[in-house]
């Protein structure tokens, strides 16, 4: 709608370790890889770093997984995987994450957080 006198401030988190599995690259299947990786989500992208120090890395060519939250789909999912609190991201331009946590209460926050993100950034 727009036009709102105060906008509110976009949810970001700052690194977690999640388990990832990236299912699906550009349409294209991949082979299902449960990773422990570093997330850190910004107010328009998620953030996939293998780990902590690669987060603050300056070393060229240290990059994490950019996912664009802009288009993207999010949903909790009991079919694509055996884990429990799993949600998949699908996006725009047509890859797919598995994201888990065995705490409800982090998967969930997750959840919630890169909704906030995808609502947002999608709808401009
Ligand atoms: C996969 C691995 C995954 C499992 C996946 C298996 O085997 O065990 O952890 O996913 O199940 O195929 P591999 O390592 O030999 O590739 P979940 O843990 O998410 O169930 P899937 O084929 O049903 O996705």
């Amino acid at each position: 709608a727009g036009g709102a006198a105060f906008s509110e401030p976009l949810m970001e988190l700052k690194g977690e370790h999640l388990n990832v599995a990236k299912i699906s690259e550009s349409g294209k299947k991949q082979r299902k890889n449960w990773t422990v990786m570093w997330s850190v989500l910004t107010s328009e992208k998620l953030l996939i770093y293998k780990d902590r120090q690669q987060e603050t890395s300056l070393k060229p060519g240290s990059k994490p997984d950019v996912v664009q939250l802009c288009g993207a789909v999010i949903e909790w999912t009991t079919e694509k995987s055996s884990r429990k609190n799993v949600f998949q991201i699908t996006t725009n331009t047509g890859s797919e994450y598995l994201l888990q946590a065995d705490s409800y209460s982090i998967a969930s926050k997750w959840y919630d957080a890169i909704r906030k993100t995808v609502d947002s950034s999608t709808k401009l």
